[in-house]
């Protein structure tokens, strides 16, 4: 019996109860494609399994919820609102992948635990699964994390070296810390530094410091004047005759103060060059300098200092001293790393940019996505056990791959790009289907192991009760028995005394707890159901849960609305209903009290044999003309 509720009191997604998702959770969860280039370093041996050759059980194995560093491959995850059976499943497909030699899996739970799972997996020495609220894939999941950046004091030498060593076509720049200011790229500096014949003078300008371009040239500086100031210089390789020289100034426009001579050994043209008053002269070749010009120069305030280059490569490396301040583009393209890949997608389609940075709330950069990270298939791979309905399954599932299917319920609509493995079998639980895949490999689980397959068909099966029982669940909840050291009927008695729901709960979280609504014939009712041991808890507490079922009705505004109270021990079960006194008559089973509480000897099914007798009380009523009406 499947305890999914189509009503759900908490969405998947709310971080309600102690064991709510963290962001440490969250994370992990979409980390899972992003990281899926490295190869996931198989996880020491959790002794999770021992091959059943060896006789001894193993050492107390659990699975662990922590996630290995490298984020897991593919999540082994149930429905949304999950119960024991999908919780238990999850975690022991996860440890019979392992013990198969498939490292690689995580259990996972879609949503939160209650007591019922919490005991189990106490008792079981084992940690709650990790929390998987959304599988969307989102832009965190494709980008590239590890990005190189520039900061804004970084010359064009410096930003083409980065662009050159990492191989980047897009080179964010700070401002010295994560905080973007704008990108660079090589586009923009072949703009810079490829020639425009028309303006000679622009050719020739560097925005830059002293500093910056005796660091560029790796120049041995001889004499420098005010080295950090930023300035705008004027380059001029002192080739010419030194009759010509210093006529510069006036044929160019450019005042001595701003200029830059590159000049050889030739000390009439450095003297003129001191003389006239020029801001620095650079000698190439790393030639040496005359003792008695270097003084001049002291002495004239003028800044010298010497290129291992020849003029030519020496003008060429002084461009590239150039800040990047002026070149970068400050409207570059940006994107949140919680944006979905399919918006994402749809965005870049109609975008020029060669690539986005990934900023967070703050602007602070968190990686870059280039229209090939775009491309890239997710990496996010799914195992669903216990449904396949992607209406039951994790959100976003439809996204992602779903590489295995192992369940028990009918087959609801699910398409998959590839074939799959795909298992399903009308048995008690698929805890049954799990360890019979281990019974049949030649595994054996650890005690731990066993004893949450037992949990889950012990509640899935109300301990081979149900009649959704089979031969198969009996057969291997007497197989993991054995190897877990535990007796059935007595976990029976702790998960279900665990799981008093009536114990735990105000009367209307009591009533929504397991709760679905139905439509038969334009007729809305609802039956809600808690499995006791014992109807002692019931009787206890039969007025205000009659009050609250009252409230669910005309809340609700059904024709009637019923509570299914199941007594694990007896395997009966007694009816609590309320609703229109024409329907009310006509349930033909003994009243225990007053007019609303009848007595169900032998009935524990809701699916099976609840819902179909009231469903052929509706048939009856509607060929007598007397169907009832919604409440209010
Ligand atoms: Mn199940």
């Amino acid at each position: 019996m499947t305890r999914t509720a189509p009503t759900t009191p908490t969405p998947p997604h709310a971080a309600a109860g102690t064991d709510a998702p963290t962001s440490a959770d969250a994370a992990l969860a979409s980390a899972g494609a992003s990281a899926a280039a490295v190869p996931v370093a198989a996880s020491p041996p959790t002794s999770a399994v021992v091959p059943s050759t060896s006789g001894a059980p193993a050492s107390t194995g659990t699975t662990s919820a922590a996630a290995p560093a490298a984020a897991p491959l593919t999540y082994v995850v149930g429905h949304r609102n999950p119960d024991a059976d999908c919780v238990c499943a999850a975690i022991a497909y996860a440890a019979f992948k392992e013990a198969r030699g498939e490292p690689g899996c995580v259990a996972a739970r879609c949503g939160n635990s209650n007591d019922r799972i919490d005991t189990i997996l106490r008792r079981f020495h084992t940690p709650l699964p990790l929390h998987l609220g959304d599988v969307t894939p989102r832009v965190r999941d494709i980008m590239v994390r590890d990005v190189v950046s520039a900061p804004l004091t970084a010359t064009c030498a410096e930003a083409l070296a980065l662009i050159d060593e990492h191989d980047v076509r897009v080179l964010p720049v700070t401002d010295g810390g994560r905080h973007v200011l704008g990108t660079l790229s090589i586009f923009q500096l072949g703009g810079h530094f490829v020639p425009r014949v028309r303006e000679p003078r622009e050719m020739r300008k560097v925005e830059t410091s002293l500093a910056h371009i005796a660091r560029a040239l790796h120049a041995r500086v001889l004499h420098v004047v005010e080295p950090d100031r930023r300035e705008t210089l004027y380059v001029r390789v002192g080739a010419m005759d030194i009759r010509s020289f210093g006529k510069f100034a006036e044929t160019a426009g450019v005042p001595e103060s701003q200029t830059l001579i590159i000049v050889g050994d030739r000390w009439d043209i450095q003297q003129r060059s001191i003389q006239i008053g020029v801001r620095a002269v650079v000698v190439t070749g790393d030639l040496p300098v005359d003792e008695e010009v270097i003084g001049q120069a002291r002495q004239a305030g003028v800044s010298f200092i010497v290129s291992p280059y020849d003029s030519a490569t020496t003008a060429w490396v002084i461009r590239t001293a150039s800040t990047i301040d002026r070149l970068i583009d400050r409207r570059f393209a940006s994107v949140g790393p919680d944006v979905p890949l399919s918006e994402f997608r749809r965005r870049v389609a109609t975008s020029n940019a060669a690539a986005h940075l990934v900023l967070n709330d703050e602007g602070l950069l968190q990686g870059i996505v280039t229209k090939t990270d775009v491309l890239k298939p997710v990496k996010t791979r799914l195992v669903l056990v216990d449904h396949n309905e992607m209406s039951q399954a994790v959100p976003g599932a439809h996204e992602v791959t779903i590489a295995e299917v192992i369940d028990h319920h009918r087959l609801g609509a699910l398409n998959t790009q590839q074939p799959i493995l795909f298992i399903n079998e009308p048995v008690g639980s698929t805890c049954t289907i799990v360890a019979d895949l281990f019974r049949r490999e030649n595994l054996l689980p650890t005690p731990d192991i066993a004893g949450l397959m037992m949990s889950g068909i012990i509640a899935d099966t109300l301990h081979l009760n149900s009649p959704t029982t089979t031969a198969k669940d009996a057969a291997l909840l007497r197989w993991l028995g054995g190897i877990a050291g535990v007796d059935a009927r007595e976990l029976a008695g702790a998960i279900f005394n665990s799981g008093s729901v009536i114990l735990a709960n105000p009367p209307a979280s009591v009533l929504r707890s397991d709760f679905k609504l139905y439509q038969e014939d334009g007729v809305r009712f609802s039956v809600s159901q808690v499995e006791e041991l014992g109807f002692g808890n019931f009787w206890k507490h039969a007025k205000p849960l009659s009050d609250a079922l009252q409230k669910l009705r005309a809340d609700e505004r059904l024709a009637f609305a019923c509570l299914l109270v199941t007594d694990i021990n007896s395997q009966n079960s007694l009816l609590l209903a309320h609703g229109e006194t024409n329907f009310i008559e006509r349930i033909s089973y003994p009243h225990v009290e007053k007019d609303e509480i009848f007595d169900l000897r032998g009935i524990v099914s809701r699916k099976k044999q609840l819902i179909p007798y009231l469903t052929s009380l509706l048939k009856e009523m509607q060929t007598a003309g007397e169907l009832p009406r919604d409440d209010g």
